[in-house]
């Protein structure tokens, strides 16, 4: 087998230079191709319980939410969806996982608290496993790595021990730039108050004080369904825009432009863009809001200069990369992102 070295893969930042770029994809052919007789699926049962019973409870709210929850609830669950994707989109993945942008102190202070009622692990280990992700795409070092099948991609990485390889790995990621940032410190330092508070406690209590909802509705429907859907949302960019869509920029990795999980996930499922030009801020060729919202949130901020220092690729780079490696569906996107 001859590594493609005119397609190099594992690009994680603009500077990473062509030569890293390359030896990162060989090293992960040829770690694909060693076959891994010791390797056993360990499960964790803790979390296949756990995630059953989050779901079963979700459903459940899902009910409660359309026959008792008052429409203020109804609002308030939609009020944390956004707030809490962004602060996966626009926080942990566009900003400190791939440093797209440069955000003042105010902004990670509220990124970091939108994060922490999306309960996805802290940012610094979300960003640990993201950095993995593009770095070793698709191998066994991506902890979700899409070649095991949609539903390990989706959730079945949780509910089993992480491969040996991730683990050996992973001690050469450097983390230092979120180690240095004081405010991404604290929150792993006290997530295991603080997130608790976020996910769980605070959106419970305020419905029922507030606006004098049932404890019942106020927890199954903007805690339990809130929290179970915003995870399905963030797992269909690992699972469905892995799988199933159009390879416009580069045909020869796994990642896809997924129009359904990029509006639902806010903008997140341009994902052969994404893994073309990981270091884009808006994660996709062109800044329609409508199908990519945090584009706009990131935007907005940059007005009012909160924001800086937004990292993007020049349309003459894209047309170059698309004419090379694209399938011939560039034009359709085009005009999806012109609408
Ligand atoms: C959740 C996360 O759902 C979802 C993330 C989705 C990511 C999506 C990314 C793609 C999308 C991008 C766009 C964003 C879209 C957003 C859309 C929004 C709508 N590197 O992990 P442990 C080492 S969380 C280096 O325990 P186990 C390290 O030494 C849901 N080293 O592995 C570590 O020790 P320490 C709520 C690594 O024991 C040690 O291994 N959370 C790395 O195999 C042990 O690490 C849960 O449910 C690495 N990457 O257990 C928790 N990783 O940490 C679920 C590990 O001390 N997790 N090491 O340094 C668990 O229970 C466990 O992690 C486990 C694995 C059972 C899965
Ligand atoms: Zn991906
Ligand atoms: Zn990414």
């Amino acid at each position: 087998m001859t590594p493609n070295i005119d397609k190099p893969t594992g690009v994680l930042f603009e500077s990473d230079t062509l030569e890293d770029q390359v030896e990162t994809s060989i090293n992960n052919i040829k770690e694909q191709i060693k076959t891994d007789y010791n390797y056993k699926v360990e499960i964790v049962w803790r979390n296949v319980v756990l995630f059953a019973l989050l779901h079963i409870s979700a459903l459940y709210g899902l009910y409660l939410c359309f026959t008792s929850a008052k429409l203020a609830t109804v609002l308030f669950t939609a009020f944390l969806y956004q707030t809490s994707v962004l602060g996966i989109t626009a926080g942990v993945h566009r900003l400190w996982a791939h440093r797209s942008y440069k955000a003042t102190w105010p902004l990670r202070l509220l990124l970091v608290m939108m994060n922490t009622i999306a309960f996805q692990n802290s940012v610094i280990d979300w960003a640990r496993d993201h950095r993995m992700h593009h770095k070793y795409s698709e191998t066994n070092a991506d902890p979700h790595n899409a070649k095991r099948g949609f539903f390990f991609a989706h959730m079945g990485w949780l509910l089993c021990r992480k491969h040996p390889q991730l683990k050996e790995k992973g001690k050469d990621i450097d983390l230092s730039d979120l180690y240095s940032d004081p405010i991404v410190r604290f929150q792993k330092n006290y997530y295991h108050i603080l997130m608790p508070l976020m996910c769980f406690v605070l959106p419970t209590i305020i419905p029922v004080y507030l606006w004098n909802e049932t404890w019942s509705n106020a927890i199954y429907v903007p805690t339990l369904f809130r929290y179970a859907f915003v995870l399905n949302i963030t797992w269909l960019v690992n699972s469905a825009a892995h799988l199933y869509g159009d390879k416009p920029y580069d045909r020869f990795i796994n990642p896809v432009e997924n129009v359904s999980v990029a509006t639902l996930a806010l903008g997140e499922g341009w994902h052969n863009y994404h893994h073309t030009f990981p270091w884009d801020y808006k994660t996709a060729e062109l800044g329609d809001y409508w199908q990519n919202f945090t584009t706009g949130f990131i935007d907005f901020f940059a007005m009012i200069g909160w924001a800086y220092d937004l990292k993007t690729v020049s349309l003459d780079m894209i047309e170059k990369r698309v004419n090379r490696t694209g399938d011939p569906t560039h034009d359709r996107y085009k005009s999806i992102h012109n609408k």
